[in-house]
């Protein structure tokens, strides 16, 4: 390795262990012995035999390397230690957002990392996955495992933000580390062009600079730029767009154009990969989600990888990256030790994808119950978090409970996730009639003056159907057909409306043995328009006819 500040991956064949009913933090994890092997990135429950074994997850490999370094993983299940030989060197409390780790490797040698992560659920305790979430907690390492040798001084961070697409004026803010006083100037290149060199005003310094031969990056021109810095021996490269995101008279505004945010909610879920789904499988999603005719993916429920987010960002799909939660009460809203966790992810997940040009929304706390006054505090102090870390997109949350919600004054956006049809009327045996007079009832709320500036979605609705199911009523193909084509063509038609986003894109596996039209006794949630393995369901032809003609979208690129 170089030590230039450069990521190495340590992705591949690891040796590994699997302690059935330990936690991560009852193990001495450097002492375990890992006969067994792994791949990372990659899941230990998702075969069959281990579906379902709650225990601890030892991964291990050797590394050769010396001095400052930094260990990053992009995204775990659920939670655990990082040892480095003997000695513990973090905890991870983050599940599925990106995490990393600066600390002295110590002399040039072959030295042994191991990550201990266990999916042993907490029950009570203020950690960050609950066995009611409708997601499955997977163990293992679900995003790719990289470490970087660190240069005396070494960029911590660099943020670039759009100041004018047009003409490709920027501002970039580097954060160095380490020995700062050594270094003095910096040198940047965007696209490969002639260097130019600026003065370094400390360990934080911004720049306001233009991109030579600018583009501007849209779902129909998702066009990169490229910038490589150099401080000393560090060394930075990153990708980023030319665009604008804005909120303003009730629009959701790109590049100052309005755009209908037309999608789909996406879980990183497949049986056999399980939450490590590999980038050709993403890419396999997201290029025919972009082909269907749509521009739009909330990550639900957690920090989106970053490998996910470049493939956005060269597809030109636009993205709701949000943290992790799933329905949380007050009584965990309103625990500081939650709450901390939750600010912190939060800001970990700005932090690692604020330059990619797909993500246009942060969001947060899916479906919190949020109907009482003492649940705005975590709320607000998200919001804060977040807009201190990037104050460039809007911030906002997707609530089940809507017009009761006592936070919507903090969203930047109304974001609805209803089911007519689905769980109401269960009386009736076809309830998508209760679709279009819902929706123009919270039309109408969003109307009024505190929140008619605020672009509206409904950012889920949906219906299950088991593949080769054709009763024509609940659960079948054409049911669910049926009721997202209504709901569809009313938000391309409905100017008050900025976008939906279908829950959901594939089915998903649960684990919640919850309320049987939550998920089906397979434990997946069935409300794919793909089931778990991207089969499409009669549901996939009929919004794919419906956006083919519709001329409310962009066609593709
Ligand atoms: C909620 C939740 C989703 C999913 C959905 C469903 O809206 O946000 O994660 O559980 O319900 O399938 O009912």
């Amino acid at each position: 390795m170089l030590r230039n500040g450069l990521p190495t991956a340590l992705d591949g064949i690891w040796d590994f262990a699997f302690i059935e009913g330990a936690t991560a933090e009852s193990l001495d994890a450097a002492k375990v012995e890992t006969p067994e092997t792994a791949v990372v990135p990659g899941c230990y429950d998702v075969s069959c035999g281990r579906l379902g074994k709650k225990g601890t997850g030892v991964f291990r490999r050797k590394v050769w390397t010396s001095g400052l370094v930094r260990l990053r993983i992009d995204g775990c299940g659920l939670w655990g230690k990082i040892s480095w030989d003997n000695n513990e060197i973090g905890q991870y409390v983050n599940p599925w957002g990106c995490t990393e780790w600066v600390f002295d490797a110590g002399t040039d040698r072959e030295h042994i990392l191991t990550i201990a992560l266990d999916n042993v659920l907490h029950p009570g305790e203020p950690v960050l996955f609950h066995m009611d979430y409708d997601m499955y907690g997977f163990c293992g390492v679900f995003g790719s495992v990289t470490l970087a040798e660190l240069p005396e001084a070494y960029i911590e961070q660099v943020r670039i933000v759009t100041l004018v697409p047009k003409t490709g004026e920027v501002s970039v803010k580097i954060v160095l580390a380490g020995n700062t006083s050594v270094c003095r100037h910096v040198s940047l290149s965007f696209d490969d062009t002639p260097a130019s060199k600026a003065e370094l005003t400390g360990a934080e310094t911004t720049l306001l600079l233009h991109v030579p031969d600018p583009h501007i990056w849209s779902p129909e021109t998702p066009h990169l730029h490229k910038l490589r810095i150099n401080v000393g021996d560090g060394l930075w490269e990153g990708s980023f767009g030319l665009r604008t995101v804005e909120c303003r008279d009730g629009l959701f505004l790109l590049n100052g154009k309005p755009v209908k945010l037309i999608g789909y909610n996406r879980h990183e879920s497949h049986p056999e990969f399980g939450a490590a789904v590999p980038a050709s499988l993403m890419l396999e999603d997201l290029r025919m989600i972009r082909e269907q005719g749509c521009n739009f993916i909330r990550g639900s429920h957690y920090p989106q990888r970053e490998v996910f987010l470049s493939l956005c960002d060269r597809l030109g799909i636009l993205v709701w990256d949000e943290a992790l939660g799933w329905g949380d009460k007050p009584n965990r809203l309103c625990d500081p030790v939650f709450q901390e966790r939750q600010i912190a992810q939060a800001v970990s997940m700005v932090h690692f994808s604020a330059n990619h040009p797909s993500v246009v929304i942060w969001a947060f706390l899916n479906e919190a119950d949020t109907r009482t006054p003492e649940t705005r505090e975590i709320v607000s102090r998200l919001k804060t978090a977040i807009l201190n870390e990037d104050n460039t997109r809007p911030v906002t949350f997707a609530t089940c409970v809507c017009e009761n919600c006592t936070c919507l004054d903090l969203a930047d956006i109304i974001s609805f996730n209803v089911y007519p049809g689905w769980y109401q009327d269960l009386n009736k045996i076809d309830s998508i009639e209760s679709i279009k007079p819902r929706f123009d009832e919270i039309a109408e709320f969003a109307s009024r003056p505190e929140f008619r500036d605020k672009p509206l979605m409904i950012t889920e609705i949906g219906a299950a159907a088991i593949l080769g199911q054709h009763s024509g009523v609940r659960w079948s193909e054409e049911y669910q057909a049926r009721l997202l084509k209504t709901a569809l063509t009313y938000i391309l038609n409905h100017p008050r409306y900025s976008g939906l986003a279908i829950w959901q894109f594939s089915n998903h596996r649960s684990c919640i043995q919850g309320p049987v039209l939550l998920q089906h006794p397979s434990g997946l949630n069935n409300k794919g328009v793909l089931d778990e393995f991207r089969r499409p369901k009669l549901a996939w032809h009929v919004i794919s006819e419906l956006l083919e003609n519709s001329q409310t979208q962009p066609k593709n690129n």
